[in-house]
């Protein structure tokens, strides 16, 4: 059966915008001679690993949202993507998840060793910073972008969030403590993905206001799902193992809530941000497929 048209034009789109960045990420990772092979290789082993792109994506689409060119918009996108990796490096160490295998590759340590990769995360967290310093105007912006950055990647976010996501395994624990802990470890980098492309686009208030609803709906809706996949998903689409959350006695949305219910609150959260949308009229099409892909994604 074909596809609906919008369907066709979405695909069309966010495969021409994973283009982009993944081109920009490969220019990205032409490293001088003074960076170590081994750690370059590694680099681009996990950076350059096939990859939805998602947080790059949404960067971008808000961008356009806001009525400005994207391309104006890819430092901060590609910014977001190396934050998002070298968190999955880190994630995938033997003292965090301990997974051996990433993006459908073996895990960064699994193949170049754990000093390796703790290095090739850290340079990826530190790249981020620098792409956006040099690479978005004006100066101002580039410093409201590096900060939004920061903040979502820090001790009260990302690493906040995967500090207390390690400390519930195996530990009994309610909604209100997984919503916590997935606002924090997986949302957060949604929402600041909208709002760097926001703040680039020279958003008005209302409209960052509406990508920050929009980013934190998708962004636990997210994380919902990828639980769901976790349990009943397909490790090949996937490109990494199933079943380990309740191997790691994880605290989960179907745990908690049964699949049935957790698919409900995820339809919930995809149509109330796609509500927060009406302030951009048609320049949302695409971010409103995207919530939808959200939704209904198989990887
Ligand atoms: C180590 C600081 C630190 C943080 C780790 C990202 C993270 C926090 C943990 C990853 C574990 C995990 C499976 C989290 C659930 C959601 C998530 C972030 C999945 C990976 O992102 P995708 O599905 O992957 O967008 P791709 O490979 O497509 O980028």
């Amino acid at each position: 059966m074909a596809a609906p048209t919008e369907t066709i034009a979405f695909t069309d789109v966010s495969r021409e915008l994973r283009r982009q960045v993944d081109a920009a990420l490969h220019g990205y990772t032409e490293y001088d001679a003074d960076c170590p092979a081994k750690l370059a290789d590694a680099i681009r082993h996990s950076l350059l690993a096939p990859a939805k792109r998602l947080r790059p994506i949404l960067v971008l689409m808000s961008c356009q949202a806001c009525g400005c060119e994207c391309s104006s918009a890819l430092p901060a996108a590609c910014a977001v993507e190396m934050v998002h990796t070298y968190s999955l490096i880190h994630d995938d160490l033997p003292a965090m998840d301990d997974d051996d295998m990433r993006r459908g590759r073996p895990s960064c340590h699994a193949k170049f060793g754990e000093a390796t990769a703790i290095l090739a995360g850290d340079a990826l967290l530190t790249q981020a910073f620098e792409a956006i310093a040099t690479g978005i105007q004006p100066p101002a912006a580039a410093a409201h972008c590096c900060a939004e950055l920061a903040q979502a990647a820090g001790a009260s976010n990302l690493v906040g969030g995967q500090e207390d996501d390690l400390a519930a395994e195996h530990a009994a624990g309610g909604l209100d403590q997984l919503e916590r802990i997935h606002r924090r470890k997986t949302g957060a980098m949604i929402r600041v993905s909208l709002r760097l492309g926001g703040i680039v686009a020279e958003a008005t208030p209302d409209e960052l206001t509406a990508l920050d609803t929009y980013g934190t709906k998708i962004g636990l809706a997210f994380q919902i799902v990828d639980d769901l996949l976790d349990l009943a998903g397909d490790a090949a689409k996937l490109g990494k193992r199933t079943g380990k959350d309740s191997t790691h006695g994880k605290l989960t949305f179907p745990a908690l809530l049964g699949v049935d219910e957790s698919r409900r609150r995820a339809r919930q959260l995809i149509d109330e941000a796609k509500a927060a949308l009406t302030v951009f009229g048609s320049r949302a099409a695409d971010l409103e497929s995207l919530a939808d892909y959200v939704l209904n994604r198989d990887r």
